[in-house]
């Protein structure tokens, strides 16, 4: 079926693609390199790279799919990009695991956050597909659980950070940072865009979106990197960051 996307639609889904393969790349090497790990210990630092590798990796195929105009459709004059949401439901609730376990956080509360994160995006979809009242309750409803995901990054997860590492909690602070000022973004663009009050046309909000999507996954794993020590050397001996007294003469 085709449904009438426009070339640049597919650029700016192709440069998607691109963009998630970066972050691929370097989760990969930090899953099987040799890559430095100054954050954490080695096997908890695989688990993130893991993470952010399967993040990348999902986002990647869907990115692939969507310039290849899979899962795309209308309905009621909104279009909605099914893979989205599908690639949104897998991976984001990685991301936020991602963040708890940096914040040294419990299983059971990483986990009531992740299924937060989850349900915001179920219920989003169901909203995006839903027409009258009922978008505007799912909308309702999926930010309420953003706001309860919110609580959970900025207040349980904070605190408990405040126990590790200073360099943990520069990282965990960066990461939720990213995520908590990042996220807010996507309801906004949802109201404006084709799920609701089309004042955003397809391709705008699909430019829009494939630069927070790749800013939140390809963003965060070089951010994790960079922290990790993956990039030190590569711009000269002099920015990295000494390891231990000795090596600093
Ligand atoms: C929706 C619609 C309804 C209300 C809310 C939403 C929030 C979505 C968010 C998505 C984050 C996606 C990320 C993707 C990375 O690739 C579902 C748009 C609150 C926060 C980070």
């Amino acid at each position: 079926m085709t449904v009438g996307i426009e070339l640049s639609n597919q650029l700016v889904y192709s440069l998607g693609t691109v963009g998630m393969f970066v972050g691929v790349l370097v989760a990969a090497y930090g899953l099987f390199g040799e890559s430095p790990m100054r954050v954490t210990d080695r096997s908890e630092g695989r688990l993130l790279y893991g993470l952010l590798a399967w993040t990348c990796g999902v986002a990647f195929l869907s990115y692939f799919g969507m310039t290849a105009e899979i899962g795309a459709f209308r309905t009621d004059g909104n279009y909605i990009e099914t893979l989205r949401y599908v690639d949104w439901a897998l991976t984001t609730p990685a991301l936020v695991a991602e963040i708890g376990i940096l914040a040294g956080a419990d299983r059971r509360t990483v986990a009531a956050a992740a299924l937060a994160d989850f349900l915001m995006i179920a219920v989003g979809y169901g909203a995006s597909l839903a027409s009258g009242p009922l978008k505007w309750i799912g909308f309702l409803v999926s930010t309420g659980f953003f706001l309860v995901l919110a609580y959970y990054l900025f207040v349980p997860f904070g605190r408990m950070a405040s126990e590790e590492s200073f360099a943990r909690q520069a990282l965990f602070g960066k990461v939720r940072n990213l995520t908590g000022i990042l996220w807010f973004i996507y309801p906004a663009v949802w109201i404006a865009g084709p799920s609701a009050l089309s004042v955003l046309d397809i391709t705008a909000t699909a430019a829009v979106v494939t630069y927070l999507d790749v800013t939140a996954k390809t963003g965060y794993t070089v951010i994790l990197a960079s922290s990790q020590g993956m990039f030190d050397g590569f711009f000269g001996a002099e920015s990295a960051a000494p390891q231990s007294p000795s090596d600093a003469d």
